[in-house]
């Protein structure tokens, strides 16, 4: 219980910034109206659209609060409150946040564009894992920069675990392919994939990854495949398009939002589940190893419309 707590003090914590932002400019438009009229519903628009809810999710909660109002014969604006909440909730039903791969022999693979976050969220990832007795392997895919194979294994070396690399420039398809012999040699749980996101030259990473899945099939067809795409809050509506990119070239089972902690627009989570129905795995809200939290919609966003203190009692 006291660990949920501090799980939860965290999210809130790590969401301050979206909290300042949204969730107050929001409640000033429900306690600054008098009635609830076009002028009250356009100004709630304003600040969905704003705190990066996405166009098409802050129409979906305005229709549904309008619907509601008048059901309900609401007529106060605070009573709104609630509304809203209880709907961005609704919108934020996503396929199921299955973490099925957590508890089988799975490999994982770790994409999107460079600096959101991937190697920190793998060695995060690995850090979690390796807690619970898990016995994880990390691959150096990402062979484009040498910096990046030193970055991961300092994050190996962090979560205690082990990492199969490559010299620069190698190809991503061999680090797999030495790093499954190794996930099987080894018997080991989970083998997260570190790569090199180059969304600009679609047909490459398409090539790429169809290259590595080829590997994977031949080589290791008993485990189980998750593809995460890894994408950075702060960026906003940008991360949404990235993660449309992504969609169309791989099978992305579920998406992680870094930088949770560093931005206003954490309400970016709502429009990814809400308009590309992928669910939200992970959010990171910090550098540290244990700055990342499974994502639970309810909890975000109750943990974003919290009202009370996150100061120790
Ligand atoms: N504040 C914050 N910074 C993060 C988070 N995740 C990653 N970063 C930082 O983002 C930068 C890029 O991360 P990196 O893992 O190298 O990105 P990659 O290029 O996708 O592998 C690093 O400085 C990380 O410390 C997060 O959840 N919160
Ligand atoms: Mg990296």
């Amino acid at each position: 219980m006291e660990e949920k707590q501090g799980f939860f003090k965290r999210l809130v914590t790590g969401l301050t910034k979206t909290r300042d932002y949204i969730v107050s400019g929001m409640d000033s438009v429900f306690s600054g109206f008098s009635k609830i009229d076009d002028e009250f519903y356009e100004e709630l628009e304003e600040m969905l659209i704003m705190g990066d809810l996405g166009v098409k999710t802050t129409m979906k909660i305005i229709g549904d609060l309008k619907k509601k109002v008048k059901e309900q014969h609401v007529k106060e604006p605070i009573e709104c409150r609630q509304l809203v909440i209880d709907s961005i909730k609704e919108q934020m039903k996503a396929g199921d946040t299955a973490y099925e791969y957590e508890n089988k022999t799975s490999v994982v693979f770790v994409i999107g564009v460079n600096g959101v976050g991937k190697t920190t969220t793998i060695g995060k990832l690995a850090g979690k894992f390796h807690e619970q007795h898990k016995r994880v392997i990390l691959a150096a895919a990402d062979t484009f920069r040498a910096a990046a194979g030193e970055q991961l294994k300092e994050w190996a070396n962090r979560a205690k675990v082990e990492m199969i690399g490559g010299q620069e420039g190698a190809d991503p398809a061999s680090v797999v392919y030495d790093a499954v012999a190794a996930a099987k040699a080894r018997k080991a749980d989970i083998l997260l994939c570190d790569t090199a996101g180059r969304l600009h030259n679609k047909k490459n990473l398409m090539e790429e990854l169809r290259k590595i899945n080829r590997v994977i099939e031949r080589e290791y067809p008993q485990a189980y495949k998750e593809t995460l795409v890894v994408l950075d809050a702060t960026t906003g509506q940008n991360a949404l398009a990235q993660a449309k990119e992504f969609n169309e070239v791989a099978d992305i089972t579920g998406v992680i939002l870094t930088k949770m902690d560093g931005t206003a627009k954490g309400g970016i989570a709502v429009a990814i589940q809400s308009e590309l129905g992928l669910p939200v795995k992970y959010i990171g809200v910090g550098e540290a190893i244990e700055d990342l939290q499974k994502f639970d919609a309810d909890e975000f966003v109750n943990a974003l419309f919290y009202s009370g203190t996150t100061e120790d009692e």
